[in-house]
């Protein structure tokens, strides 16, 4: 392996403040209770900041001034709103540097990601659908697609502001105006993205951002002055969620885990494959609800597949994220790793052969080295349970058949991967398998224009692409 220099790159453009409020009507306030959280560098154990926690009073407040600003912002001409969302979306650009050090502060992701991925596509969400708020009538919603009103939106830690962007980007488009619930673990560039809708004169009220636990979340949800619910996170919060709005009225989608198959034949490019390998688990140190985390080989290829994939992984960095050579940053959480370390156990207590290349962890901060497991069963837990770590179970197949049965047994259904390089046998496998996206020869692709979503426990509705406008208009 090369040896290189450090390259750290610099903290100082970011301006971290040792508290704040929540924002709401355009303005900081402080909540009404005495809540208080802190958000740390996963990295380096370091508190980053002290945030508000909003409670259920505080949530009333931020749907009030959303309902307030709805009718200024609905009643605005499209071309109008568009104006505001191309603004955001050229500030987004402008700060690229600073939001992508801060996400990577308090997310622990490499900055390599946080750069080169995260906020290239965060912008790229709000140009696109900036572009469609003047044309919403030509999107096949019917001539007049009207907005539904407040959208409540709660999303996860693991692309805080791109998540941030897929939900609020659309609904902005459409009219709607928003109340937003930020992980708690990962509040920071949300809160720097409240003062970039200072930034762009954003009329107050249209966007909020409440900060909190999952106790904020459920009050978002729970708002009877709320219309549409969009969550991205966990099935089992999903499930709350989804129960919590039974019988209303609120127009809910919901983005949810998964345990994505990647498919490899024996006449794949194999040293293609082993790159789609590694970054369909292991970007993002597999915090990512469609990735590859089953890696399904042919028999033929399986050990000169595996032979290769260990190599590559001997050569990948683990450490501080802000170097820009690192390819896997910290953990999330104290808790996240604590879930990657029992399933890891698991794994190995249930009979499957681990492995991970020998890789120093730093003595500070939450750190997992690539690890993958090999003798996998279809019964394991590792094979069933989404780790959502950097952890790959590999289990082989010997015919397109047994490799379609395998990778739709399971609960989810939210994305896989094919490697061949036959175009007939990649289309029989796309139409049968149960996943939203199926990737051909590649993995982990993400663009604005492309619908995104799951089948059965990966929940329902779709993001992304015009597809993603549905959500957000009464059709
Ligand atoms: P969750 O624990 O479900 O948390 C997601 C969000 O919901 C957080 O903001 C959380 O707040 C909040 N929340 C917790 N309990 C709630 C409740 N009862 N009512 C309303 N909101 C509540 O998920 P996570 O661990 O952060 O994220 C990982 C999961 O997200 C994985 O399963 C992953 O697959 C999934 N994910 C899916 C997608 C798509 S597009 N399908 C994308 C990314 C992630 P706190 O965190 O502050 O407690």
């Amino acid at each position: 392996m090369f040896e290189y220099a450090p390259a750290p790159e610099s903290r100082d453009i970011v301006d971290i403040k040792p508290s704040y409020g929540l924002f709401i009507n355009g303005e900081w306030v402080e909540p009404l209770g005495e809540g208080r959280d802190k958000t740390v560098n996963p990295a380096s154990e370091e508190v980053l900041a002290e945030v508000a926690v909003a409670g259920e009073a505080d949530v009333d407040r931020a749907v009030q001034a959303a309902r307030k600003a709805f009718t200024v912002w609905s009643a605005m001409p499209g071309s109008e709103r568009a104006k505001y969302i191309f603004r955001i979306a050229r500030i987004i650009q402008e700060r690229a540097r600073e939001l992508a050090v801060l996400e990577s502060l308090d997310n622990g992701k490499p900055i390599r990601e946080s750069r080169d991925v995260d906020l290239p596509l965060v912008a790229a969400h709000f140009f696109y659908y900036a572009g469609w708020a003047d044309k919403l009538s030509y999107a096949g919603f019917g001539p007049s697609p009207q907005p539904l009103g407040v959208a409540g939106q709660v999303i996860p830690w693991n692309f805080p502001l791109l998540m941030l962007a897929w939900k609020v980007a659309p609904a902005l488009a459409c009219g709607n105006t928003v109340v937003l619930k930020p992980a708690e673990t990962t509040p920071l560039t949300a809160l720097a993205f409240a003062e970039i809708c200072r930034q762009a004169d954003l009329p107050p009220g249209v966007v909020n951002i409440v900060t909190g636990a999952g106790s904020t979340g459920a009050a978002v949800v729970a708002h009877p002055d709320v219309d549409k619910v969009a969550f991205t996170g966990s099935t089992e919060v999903g499930r709350l969620i989804a129960r919590s709005v039974a019988g209303s009225r609120k127009k809910v989608t919901l983005e949810l885990g998964g345990k994505a198959a990647n498919i490899v034949f024996e006449d794949a490019a194999l040293d293609q494959a082993v790159e789609g390998i590694v970054n369909g688990i292991f970007f993002n140190q597999g915090h990512v609800c469609c990735a590859g985390s089953r890696l399904l080989v042919q028999e033929s290829v399986a050990e000169e597949l595996l032979d290769a994939l260990k190599r590559r992984l001997s050569t990948l960095r683990l450490g501080d994220p802000l170097d820009k050579n690192t390819d896997i940053g910290a953990i999330n959480s104290a808790a996240q790793l604590a879930k990657i370390r029992e399933l890891s156990d698991a794994g190995e207590a249930e009979g499957a052969e681990r492995w991970s290349p020998a890789c120093p962890i730093p003595d500070k901060g939450f750190w997992f080295p690539p690890t993958v497991f090999t003798g996998v069963a279809q019964s394991h837990r590792i094979a069933r349970e989404e780790i959502f770590g950097p952890v790959l179970s590999v289990l082989t197949f010997r015919t397109p058949a047994e490799a379609v049965e395998k990778a739709n047994n399971t609960p989810y259904g939210l994305s896989a991967g094919v490697w061949t390089e036959k175009g007939s046998l990649m289309l029989w496998m796309a139409s049968r398998l149960r996943a939203g996206v199926v990737w051909s020869n590649t993995f982990n692709k993400f663009d604005p224009t492309s619908p995104f979503g799951g089948y059965k426990e990966s929940g329902y509705g779709r993001e992304g692409g015009r597809h993603g406008l549905e959500a957000y208009l009464a059709v």
